[in-house]
């Protein structure tokens, strides 16, 4: 039997495309400085929190025929989610350290952020990197979601780091993990350790991303990966004619992803979280609108469709929002206490007692299944895991009840069977699409210059991608300038803003221009599986998402 299929083998060969200005001068680049910078929240409270790193200037490379590239030892940490394209961040570092000096060393801390303070790594050889080059998953090293922000931690990971003579730490994360390697990067800078630290965007949510990032790697294989199955789903729907599909898409808050890949396959309807919470609407409202299409289409003998709920919808509706917030603060206040609680009953007799009025109204409304989703543990950031949180099934029993009432009463006549999907993990581990390929590979090999360029509390950039790759920006971005004040554990903590979707820009514009039309018609389009080989319109494509916003 083959040991890898035979995709794997033929994309082995693929050679990630550089910026022009890495490709042809390796590490012989200089980093050019812009103007310093601010932040995007509080700045008199950031800047207290971060006295060395704050007002740090945007870089970006040139050519330096004079540079003398010397032996660099980096250390690398996959953090949080899986994401496509990881294995290219860190295959890029490499091939980047490796084109300052031979004798640079790489090392790879095991199992996410926990590794660097337990000292579990393993060092990356050219021998051992060959076999992930191109590869989905961050099985490389693992990853984990153990937050770095105390300072027991940045001590240990000290010892750790110096006695490996590591000089400069990658840790490659979202906004949480971005933002825990600025707090790491002002307190070695504050204590003096000679390490720096260098941020790398990533997740498929795609909301790491601002004017200097012009994306977080991996959503463009997620999305193109929800896409191909949505896309099939359309397709059994309007063949089969009799099922409603709902459709629950990853990513934790921001509705990015539902966008994109409501972009590339254009189903009936898709909710978007920012807009249910712009307008204020309840549970209640969300079902009627989805109840008004299901009406409409089963009077034109149309009792099918497909509706892509985002994973994050529950949190952004404002009388769950609020719930949530109160739930978190008394989950963070009396943790001890509430763990102890044997039962889900107690604790949900608990919590309620706790509760505003308005809050235990809207938790005792919801069904049992869901009061304990809301009710499981926390992740270590703090966020509750909406993954587990089955919105996809609480609209189709809300949209139920109704049609049943309405039926009743004579005002549908239509038939209504629904089928339930989520679709996250299958998409997290793809094999990535030339842009993630591309991007993440650029992504390391400009976090390997910006260690070279001695710089430290920076998030790796690489900007100008719906161009060639060849017209690529590399650089860097100072972390600081990203951050905000938040509400988080019941205290408030600086953070790395999430981008959630703009409701005013392009993206969400073109997809509210057509959804009536999308809604009523079978509009749908069939984006098929991602590309490796073939035309470079297909396998070069990004997300509709990157294309609109970066259009001018
Ligand atoms: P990151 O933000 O760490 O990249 O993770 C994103 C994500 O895939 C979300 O879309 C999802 O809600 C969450 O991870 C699921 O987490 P877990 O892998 O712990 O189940």
């Amino acid at each position: 039997m083959a040991t890898v299929s035979a995709l794997t083998k033929e994309r082995a060969k693929y050679q990630p495309k550089l910026p022009s200005v890495l490709a042809s001068a390796g590490m012989k680049v200089k980093a050019v400085k812009g103007g310093p910078t601010t932040c995007i929240g509080p700045s008199g409270e950031i800047r207290k929190l971060f006295p060395h790193l704050f007002g740090a200037p945007t870089v970006t490379f040139a050519r330096d025929a004079k540079a003398k590239p010397a032996a660099m030892n980096v250390g690398v940490i996959l953090s949080g989610g899986q994401a496509p394209g990881g294995h290219n961040v860190i295959a890029g570092l490499f091939d980047g350290i490796k084109a300052a000096s031979q004798k640079s060393r790489l090392y790879g801390f095991l199992g996410g952020p926990s590794g660097v303070v337990d000292g579990r790594y393993k060092e990356l050889t050219a021998a051992f990197i060959k076999d992930y080059r191109n590869t989905g998953g961050f099985d490389i090293i693992g990853s984990g979601r153990t937050k770095l922000e105390k300072v027991e931690q940045f001590e240990k990971a000290r010892a750790v780091l110096e006695s490996l003579g590591i000089q400069a730490l990658v840790i490659i994360g979202g906004d949480d993990s971005n933002t825990n390697a600025a707090l790491i990067a002002e307190h070695f800078t504050q204590t003096g350790a000679p390490i720096q630290v260098i941020g790398v965007p990533k997740t498929i949510d795609g909301d790491l991303k601002n004017d200097q990032i012009a994306i977080s790697f991996g959503f463009d294989t997620a999305c193109k990966t929800y896409a191909e199955l949505t896309g099939n789903i359309c397709r059994d729907a309007n063949s089969a004619k009799k099922y409603w599909h709902f459709i629950k898409l990853m990513g934790r808050s921001a509705s990015h992803i539902a966008l994109e890949v409501a972009l590339q396959a254009q189903p009936n309807v898709t909710i978007i979280s920012e807009e249910v919470a712009e307008k204020k609407m309840t549970l209640k409202q969300i079902v009627d609108d989805l109840v008004r299409v299901i009406v409409k289409r089963a009077e034109q003998k149309k009792n099918f469709g497909i509706v892509l709920v985002p994973e994050g919808l529950i949190e952004f509706i404002p009388e769950v929002k609020q719930l949530i917030g109160e739930l978190n603060d008394i989950m963070a206040r009396e943790a001890g206490y509430f763990k102890s609680l044997q039962s889900y009953d107690d604790q949900s007799q608990f919590v309620n007692q706790k509760l505003s009025r308005d809050s235990s109204y809207v938790f005792s409304s919801l069904p049992f299944s869901i009061q304990r989703q809301l009710l499981m543990d926390r992740d270590p950031h703090g966020n509750v895991q909406v993954s587990k949180i089955e919105t996809e099934k609480l609209l189709i029993d809300m949209v139920s009840d109704r049609l049943r009432e309405m039926k009743a009463q004579g005002a549908y006549k239509g038939s209504f069977s629904a089928q339930n999907h989520f679709f996250g993990y299958e998409g997290r581990c793809a094999a990535p699409s030339n842009f993630d390929a591309d991007y993440c590979y650029s992504l390391g090999y400009a976090g390997a210059a910006l260690i070279q360029a001695g710089l430290t509390g920076y998030m790796v950039s690489v900007r100008n991608v719906t161009k060639p790759a060849a017209a690529w920006v590399p650089g860097g971005v100072p972390l600081v300038s990203m951050m905000t004040i938040e509400r988080r554990h019941g205290a408030h903590k600086p953070v790395i803003r999430k981008a959630l979707v703009d409701l005013d820009a392009k993206p969400f514009k073109t997809f509210a221009a057509q959804r009536e039309e999308w809604a009523m018609n079978e509009r749908y389009l069939n984006p098929g599986p991602i590309q490796y080989f073939g035309p470079a319109s297909v396998c070069d494509a990004t997300t509709i998402t990157l294309a609109l916003e970066q259009k001018k």
